[in-house]
């Protein structure tokens, strides 16, 4: 974000000795590759680390009471779920459905720290994905697919190089760590965990999703031209192929690698 204006004035409950201190690190993979569930194993591991989940039952307009964030919005309580309209008519409803998913996203990862995290000593939030998956997975896959036109395309890079610009300092990455899984095995949970609006999803798409995590996060050749600080941007990657949900063991050790990571940066 090399030419991009500075913030003019800091909302004031960020607290910027706690903001230059806390480490984000976002948590990437395919759809149902376990990022969920490797948030919560995260979230038990320390006191001093905290979890910003992806704010999903705003996109599905479904009440959850899981946290605070899911709170819904005047027009949400009107009724309308994105995530099925998109699934349903891709290119009708994926321009709506990815601006309204990056804009909750934004609002999400802008919320105050709890009062714990302001106190540990060395900060860190987890966010299950990133203004730039957002981007340079799902919007621009659906781009490639010609849900989003030329000029639907042209409109969001145009509002999220700008958005991005007026909150780079709140939410900038640290580093990421990628749960890397094959496509088959996402699909596979992806219909264990039985969410409605994703049952007909193609293993096509989840191979086209990979594809492009792999490029960005495994292979590092994705070009990223307003945003330059992601070429340098330490990457943890961990195969979640073999099943850690239920196995301590592999908890424990993968909680492990996470410290050791965090150590480095
Ligand atoms: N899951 C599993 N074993 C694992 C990781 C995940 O059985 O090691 C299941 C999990 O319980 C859920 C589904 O896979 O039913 C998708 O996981 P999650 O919602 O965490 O994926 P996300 O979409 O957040 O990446
Ligand atoms: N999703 C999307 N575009 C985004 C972010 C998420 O289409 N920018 C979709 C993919 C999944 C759902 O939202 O169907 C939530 O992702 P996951 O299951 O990986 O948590
Ligand atoms: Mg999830």
């Amino acid at each position: 974000m090399a030419t991009s204006p500075k913030r003019i004035c800091s909302s004031p409950v960020f607290d910027n000795s706690y903001e230059k201190r806390t480490k984000k690190i976002s948590i990437e993979g395919n759809i149902a590759a376990g990022k969920s569930t490797f948030v919560r194993i995260l979230e038990r591991a320390s006191d001093e680390w905290e979890v910003i989940p992806e704010p999903i039952g705003k996109w599905c307009n479904v009440q959850t009471t899981e946290n605070e964030y899911e709170e819904l919005s005047t027009s949400q309580k009107s009724g309308g779920n994105l995530l099925q309209m998109m699934y349903d008519k891709p290119n009708r409803w994926s321009y709506t459905f990815q601006s309204y998913a990056c804009l909750s996203r934004v609002r999400s990862q802008l919320q105050p720290p709890s009062a714990k995290l302001q106190q540990a000593e060395r900060p860190v939030q987890f966010l299950e994905r990133s203004v730039y998956s957002d981007r340079y997975i799902f919007a621009s896959t659906l781009f490639e697919s010609q849900d989003l036109n030329e000029t639907e395309w042209s409109v969001y890079q145009d509002w999220h190089t700008w958005l991005l610009s007026q909150f780079e300092t709140e939410i900038e990455l640290d580093a990421i760590i990628y749960l890397r899984a094959d496509p088959q095995k996402c699909m596979q949970r992806l219909h264990q965990r039985g969410r409605e609006e994703e049952q007909g999803i193609p293993l096509e798409y989840l191979e086209k999703l990979h594809y492009k995590h792999e490029c960005w996060l495994y292979h590092r050749t994705t070009a990223h031209p307003d945003f330059e600080y992601l070429k340098d941007l330490p990457i943890l990657v961990l195969d979640v192929n073999d099943d850690f949900k239920n196995d301590k063991i592999k908890q424990e050790a993968v909680v492990d690698e996470v410290k050791e990571f965090l150590s480095t940066l």
